[in-house]
């Protein structure tokens, strides 16, 4: 079932569309099940309900650990890296990791943790955490990963949407030169909350922190009350293995559901396919184990696997700009796995940064989260890949679990900015206006896929019908993804970003990406947000703001250059009716813009700005404010 050539790429994916489950079932063949799944798919997309391997029986531990044991016991699972680049680095044995997770699962049990409860996880980037959440897996909870930069009111309403039992924390979490006391907004959360019983505080930072007698205790403590001999729990393929949040459009977050047989064979499948692991091989996602990403691509898939995969605790930029390529050299990182928003801001920081470490060691790049623009692409593959390293482009949501549309390093062709091909099972659909779909290429329409894949996400927590109506309504028989795609004419897909994110301009349809993108292209510019804004005459018109390398000293002058770019790159339709330079733009904490509410300020609708709470700065928004045009 290996891919080891463009051939056998294309036989994969034959096989894949024409025989699914004869596909998929010989993939689920090389793992460890208590009980071999007869049964491969259950689906219909109306109702809508999908099922992987439901009569398997298996734990996804005793594949990413309990399996490795006789063979690679002793390899490296887990390189950690400090958030201080003085503080000594770790390595983690499959062995001691085993030992670890199976510790944590008694410790666990022994707070009154059973199978189906739900777990919240509020962490930094330590190795524990990485243990917190095998250990629940081990036992059949349920967890649910908060990214440990959420605030207090975040981290309650997701606890409280799940009713979690129990919540593990640390006392604190360095990023870069800051402290943040995870406990205390722990504290805060919990008052808010009635269905958690206990909490395990990890000690990290040495913060004060507050025990609540009879609710609070100490990871360390507990440790030492048990062994390290744990069986692992029996699941169903389709039973939860976690619930994580992702910000919709509208409304509340979206718990989505992944379940344990299928998320475990596609996460691995697509980790040893796209990145090409082989044996041996350091990789290096520099993701936080709070967003997908991290489940999939530095926990579940690589440890599955039996790669060795490197967690950082701290930031790009700290100590300097060049802590990530001292990573990768430090370690002879071999595949390394970043987003679009991490290059766009290196690469605006002095190229010495870069050369003065040995980057050698790396032969293949990924990228997520985003659309890649060209520039960054480029200055990514010359400075970090020097032109040797396949640049995986990787296209996928938390609500799929696993890559779908990417290139398969060295396999099969890149080409800058476009996520190319689907990998094997994955049938992407465009969708045009009227809603049927698109057969020529050369077209953009909208993101469907039109046929199961195991690691898709079952449900929302407690709201199966917001299941059905965000994912399954909009075109009858398709998963709907909410992205804008073209298909070019050699039948490469390149995603263009949300929909909603599209702008009409006087008819024309401009993806504010490609905007972005030109305006990045000026030597002053790091980085762009690009809005649509109501124009009596135009319908909308384009609304930039801009963050630039050093303060401006002559603002028109730097407006016309940027017109004259736009105008240039993708002509007159698309030049900006307004350029407003700020200090910062606002973001969620996995790097994301948030446009929604760029759209309002640009609209002039300020009052209506909706939760800004999930913003890694929220006082952004009231410095645009200010400077609105
Ligand atoms: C993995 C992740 C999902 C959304 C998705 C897209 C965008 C992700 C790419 C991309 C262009 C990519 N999950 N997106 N990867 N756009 N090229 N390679 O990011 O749930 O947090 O976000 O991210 O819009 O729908 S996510």
């Amino acid at each position: 079932m290996e891919i080891r050539s463009l051939e056998q790429y294309h036989k994969a994916y034959k096989q894949s569309t024409e025989d699914p489950e004869g596909f998929w079932g010989s993939v689920a063949e090389e793992f460890v099940w208590r009980k071999s799944p007869d049964s491969i798919l259950q689906w219909d997309f109306e109702k809508p309900e999908v099922k992987w391997f439901s009569d398997g029986q298996l734990n996804i531990t005793e594949n990413c650990l309990d399996r490795h044991l006789d063979t690679i016991g002793d390899q490296t699972a887990i390189i950690w890296e400090s958030n201080d680049p003085e503080e000594d680095s770790l390595k983690i044995s499959y062995r001691e990791l085993h030992s670890l997770v199976c510790r944590f699962s008694n410790v666990l049990k022994r707070n009154g943790i059973s199978k189906g409860d739900r777990v919240c996880i509020y962490m930094p980037m330590v190795p524990e955490l990485a243990v917190a959440v095998l250990a629940c897996a081990r036992i059949g909870a349920v967890h649910s990963v908060v990214f440990a930069g959420f605030s207090s009111t975040a981290l309650a309403d997701r606890i409280n949407d799940a009713k979690c039992n129990l919540v593990i924390t640390a006392d604190g979490s360095f990023r870069g030169k800051k402290v943040i006391d995870l406990k205390s907004i722990v504290d805060e959360g919990l008052k808010a909350s009635t269905s958690v019983k206990k909490v395990i505080v990890l000690k990290r930072t040495g913060s004060a922190v507050n025990l609540q007698q009879g609710r609070d205790v100490w990871w360390h403590d507990e440790i030492t009350k048990v062994d390290d001999h744990c069986p692992a729990e029996v699941m169903n393929a389709e039973d939860m293995l976690f619930i994580l949040y992702t910000s919709g459009s509208t409304g509340k977050p979206k718990g989505m559901v992944h379940t344990c047989g299928g998320y475990m064979v596609f996460t691995t499948y697509t980790f040893k396919t796209v990145f090409q692991y082989q044996p041996g091989d350091v990789y290096w996602c520099t993701a936080d184990i709070g967003w997908i990403t991290g489940h999939s691509y530095i926990v579940y898939g690589p440890l599955s696997a039996g790669a060795t995969t490197v967690m950082f605790e701290g930031v790009p930029s700290f100590p300097d700009m060049g802590r990530f390529w001292e990573v990768v050299a430090k370690h002879r990182v071999n595949i390394f796995y970043t987003a679009p928003t991490a290059i766009r801001a290196l690469e605006k920081a002095d190229l010495s940064y870069v050369n003065r470490h040995d980057l050698s060691s790396l032969k293949v790049l990924g990228t997520v989260g985003e659309p890649i623009n060209e520039e960054a692409w480029h200055w990514y593959d010359q400075n970090i890949g020097k032109g040797k390293c396949p640049i995986v482009d990787t296209w996928w949501q938390t609500e799929t679990g696993g890559i779908m549309i990417s290139p398969i390093a060295g396999i099969t062709p890149v080409k800058p900015t476009y996520a190319t091909f689907p990998i094997p099972g994955i049938q992407p659909v465009l969708i045009d206006e009227g809603g049927s779909p698109i057969e020529e290429n050369d077209k953009e329409g909208r993101l469907c896929i039109g046929f199961p894949w195991p690691s898709m996400a079952r449900t929302i927590y407690g709201n199966h019908q917001r299941y059905k109506e965000t994912y399954f309504s909009a075109y009858s028989g398709y998963y709907f993804t909410g992205d804008g795609c073209k298909r070019d004419k050699d039948g490469m897909y390149r995603i263009t970003g949300r929909v909603d994110d599209v702008i009409i301009v006087s008819g024309h349809n401009l993806g504010t990406a490609e905007i972005e993108s030109a305006i990045d292209e000026h030597h002053q510019v790091v980085e762009t947000a690009v809005v649509g804004f109501p124009h009596d005459l135009k319908g909308n018109a384009v609304y930039a703001f801009v963050i630039t390398r050093d303060p401006v000293d002559n603002e028109e002058q730097l407006r016309k250059e940027i017109l004259s770019l736009v105008s240039d790159t993708i002509g007159p339709i698309a030049k900006p009716d307004k350029i407003q330079f700020v200090a910062g733009l606002p973001k969620t904490r996995s790097g994301k813009i948030m446009r929604r509410i760029l759209r309002k300020i640009a609209s002039r609708d300020n009052k209506n700005l909706g939760d800004i709470s999930t913003l890694l700065d929220p006082s952004v928004v009231e410095s645009i404010k200010q400077g609105a045009l």
